[in-house]
């Protein structure tokens, strides 16, 4: 090991990862005068666009509303080419802000954070990276993301394979020929969705290896013309202030009451429309359509129809029905074209529910009906999402209580950003905040105003230590499992990782908060605004 690599550096705060959090954090402290490091596995910036690189990687969020609001600058000058941002534009975009802002100059890239230590007597985080290296940190934020850790799904023999293997989640950073090639894709939540209709228009012949159906809204992509973009850019301002009063940080047009009351038609012609419009905006035309049973019937029915009469193959349509779990209860996808590619004559699905996938051979994937061979096997079998990645590096605080032992019945936080035992270590958009649940790079733009906020506050004041107390995280993590539990998608059949069902041993436990980001924004600034209720502030005085 060089003398470079065991190098110690001291910051004030040390931010691991370089995703959209990390990015703004860096921009936000280091304006405020913090000596600031920011630590990222990957040798650039961008999080999960830097990784799933996969055929079709699109946002899900239209691209006017996922996009930084802190600089007026960067709303102006950057301009989107379609509704929804292609993987490669988002990570063109992050680039251009990291290289406006000249963040890169703080940022260690190709260096993978794997230990967190917060040293008592010091009142400091010690940072270890593979690479040896050791940051030492009066604060530690984790803008580790919520899809970041890949699961690595049980498939006996993946090993043998001697085709191409790929993963969505690390897809490499050189183009791959699909020409004339048998491809099979395992995997149809949002990123299998998205690759799929690519995929058959690339290989030769794709074989789809579905567990379970997924629901999906067309996307109605198209270019943006630049009068809609002038009207947004005009309009920022009001619109992302009218953004952050929603559930979700984002105006879709939600629905103002309940669709219970109304009758069959009445509904019916809100999916419609919503369905014409396209995007996750479907799932906002009611306010109880994850509450009432019979709001999310009609519109998982409507879906189903919607299948029925797009795919010409009756067995393969009803293999694509949905019909064990309540819409919305794993995360809707946004798709062009998915359920269509069904029609083409080199596309076959393979419902592996019923015809159990037995071993990857070193040819293909072997079903219990038979051996399918494949050239090219793509896994898109998802993430350890929410708190995997923070799990992985299991930060030990103090009394050397790691976190995984804090989690061991599931993740619990104060507010999604803090952790009792866990001193002057921040989470951006955590387990128990709404994250998942709105547009993230608003809320991860609220989560980091405040920790900053708050960190000013602490020195202004001559503040040593700041941590969450267990009553403040317990009665938080009551909270949130009450709003989940109030609605349809906690339910047994959901399955989604939501809940963290698709990892084996992860406890079942809903990790968003529900309440809707306005209400959730609302609560950290009285939080804040009350001298930080549910936090014990120690200074030196006190120690
Ligand atoms: P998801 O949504 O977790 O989807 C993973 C898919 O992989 C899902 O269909 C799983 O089926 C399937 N899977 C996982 N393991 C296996 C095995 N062993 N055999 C067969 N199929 C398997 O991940 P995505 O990357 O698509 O999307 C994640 C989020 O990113 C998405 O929600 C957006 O927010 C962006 P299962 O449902 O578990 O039966």
């Amino acid at each position: 090991m060089s003398a470079a690599q065991t190098h110690t550096s001291k910051y004030d705060i040390v931010i691991v990862g370089a995703g959209f959090a990390g990015l703004y954090a860096l921009y936000r402290f280091r304006n405020e005068g913090y000596r600031v490091k920011v630590i990222e596995a990957g040798n650039g910036v961008g999080g999960t666009w830097f990784w799933n690189r996969y055929p079709g990687a699109r946002c899900d969020v239209e691209s006017m509303q996922y996009s930084y609001s802190f600089s007026d600058e960067v709303q102006q000058e950057w301009s989107w080419s379609e509704r929804y941002a292609p993987q490669g534009e988002i990570l063109e975009y992050v680039n251009f802000v990291a290289d406006k802002f000249d963040l890169k100059k703080d940022i260690q890239f190709n260096t993978r954070v794997n230990t967190a230590v917060f040293d008592e007597a010091a009142g400091l985080w010690e940072i270890g990276c593979e690479t040896g290296e050791t940051f030492v940190a009066k604060y530690c934020l984790m803008a580790t993301g919520c899809l970041s850790v890949p699961m690595s799904p049980k498939l006996d023999g993946i090993e043998r394979f001697k085709g191409e293997l790929y993963r969505t989640s690390s897809w490499p950073d050189k183009p791959v020929s699909f020409e004339g090639k048998r491809v099979g894709l395992i995997g149809t939540g949002s990123s299998g969705i998205q690759a799929t209709p690519r995929l058959a228009a690339a290989a030769d012949h794709l074989y789809v290896f579905q567990r379970t159906p997924n629901y999906s809204i067309p996307a109605h992509n198209h270019e943006l013309d630049d009068d809609y973009q002038h009207d947004w850019k005009s309009h920022y301002p009001e619109r992302r202030a009218l953004a952050k009063q929603t559930r979700n940080n984002t105006l879709n047009a939600a629905g103002e009451g309940p669709g219970e009351g109304l009758s069959w038609d009445e509904r019916e012609a809100v999916f419609e429309e919503r369905w014409q419009f396209g995007g996750l905006g479907f799932m906002y035309g009611f306010t109880d359509m994850t509450s009432s049973k019979v709001v999310n019937d009609h519109a998982s029915d409507f879906v189903r129809r919607k299948i029925d009469q797009i795919v010409k193959d009756p067995e393969t349509a009803a293999k694509l029905k949905p019909m064990h779990y309540p819409i919305g209860a794993k995360r809707i996808c946004v798709d062009t074209d998915y359920y269509k590619t069904f029609n083409r004559e080199n596309v076959t699905l393979l419902d592996v529910k019923a015809d159990p996938i037995e071993t990857v051979t070193e040819a293909g994937v072997k079903l219990a009906s038979g051996e399918i061979e494949v050239d090219i096997l793509i896994l898109a079998t998802g993430f350890d999402a929410m708190t995997g990645a923070l799990t992985r590096i299991n930060p030990v605080g103090r009394g050397g209580q790691t976190l995984t032992e804090r989690w061991e019945d599931g993740p619990k936080t104060y507010l999604g950003m803090a952790i009792d035992g866990f001193p002057n270590m921040f989470i951006v958009t955590g387990p128990g905040s709404p994250s998942v649940f709105t547009n993230m790079v608003t809320s991860v733009e609220q989560n980091v105003d405040w920790v900053a906020d708050c960190m000013n506050r602490l020195e202004t004041e001559g503040v040593q230590t700041i941590e969450a107390t267990t009553e403040a995280v317990d009665d938080w993590t009551v909270k949130v499992g009450e709003l989940a539990e109030n609605t349809l998608l906690t339910g047994l059949g959901s399955n989604s990782w939501y809940v963290g069902a698709n990892i084996e041993g992860k406890p079942k436990v809903f990790m968003a908060y529900l309440g809707g980001a306005a209400t959730y924004s609302d609560i950290c600034k009285s939080v804040a605004d009350d001298g930080y209720a549910g936090f014990r502030l120690v200074s030196p005085a006190d120690a």
